[in-house]
């Protein structure tokens, strides 16, 4: 298949929820190649309609990537169609085989055009918020390469955005946790990603840079996941918690 066809196919599996097999097992590609499925598929989405609204890692902390077995840093792409309000419903019918994570996210207040570091961040980032994000691999049982999953727009499906808080000095050390119903199904600390959350937005920059992505006021930053992610049941309200930047919730039906 060309580069091209991979973009369609995968993006007809996220659009009609129905999985398709892993690409680099019949066909291989390397990264950039990888990046410029993503960018084709997504095309298609703008085509529709969607509108990019900000960036998204993956792969920031040891857990994540241990569960999905593989060892680099990703990025994908956000939009309009893929954001929910804190307190909506999720229809899980939209999606194939969806898992929650919580994440940590940043609000952009002027327009990142270079690679920034940790001393500019309060020059670059208005505020930060508690996250759930939902990843929907449109692969067969959620396996992958690295390719692969960088090809899928690195399993992008939806996010949900807590209320905004102002910077805090220092983002370590803060409880980070995805509940469903009462019960609390994964937990760590922010530390878990990256070491520190605020370097996902310089990284953030440095991808952007690098692959000539927007990230420009009002847009949004996922830092990535401080903890494995969870299959969603139906029925269930999920929580994202950060201690001091509270939570966010979804419902899924
Ligand atoms: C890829 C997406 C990873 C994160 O926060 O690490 C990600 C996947 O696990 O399917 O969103
Ligand atoms: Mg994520």
């Amino acid at each position: 298949m060309t580069l091209s066809e991979i973009a369609t196919t995968l993006d007809a599996a996220a659009a009609t929820a129905k999985a398709t097999s892993q690409i680099s097992t019949t066909q291989s590609f390397d990264e950039d190649e990888a990046y410029e499925i993503q960018r084709l598929s997504l095309e298609k989405r703008y085509a529709r309609g969607e509108k990019y609204v900000g960036m998204k890692l993956g792969f920031t902390s040891f857990a994540k990537m241990e569960q999905m077995g593989v060892h680099d840093m990703i990025w994908g792409r956000l939009t309009d169609a893929m954001c929910y309000k804190s307190g909506d419903q999720l229809p899980l019918a939209k999606f194939i085989h969806p898992r929650a994570e919580p994440e940590i996210a940043f609000l952009i207040k002027k327009d990142i055009l270079q690679e920034i570091s940790l001393e500019e961040i309060p020059e670059y980032i208005l505020a930060c918020a508690p996250a759930i994000e939902v990843i929907d691999s449109r692969y067969q049982n959620f396996r992958f390469s690295l390719e692969d999953v960088i090809a899928d727009n690195c399993s992008s499906a939806a996010f949900c955005i807590g209320a905004w808080q102002p910077l805090p000095t220092s983002l370590n050390d803060l409880a980070i946790s995805l509940t469903f119903g009462t019960q609390t199904v994964q937990a760590d600390q922010s530390n878990a990603i990256l070491d520190n959350p605020y370097l996902s937005v310089c990284n953030a920059s440095r991808l952007a840079k690098k692959y000539g992505e927007q990230l420009l006021e009002g847009q949004v930053i996922l830092a990535g996941a401080a903890t494995p992610a969870e299959f969603i049941p139906i029925n269930t309200k999920i929580t994202a918690k950060v201690q001091t930047l509270g939570s966010c919730v979804l419902t899924s039906v």
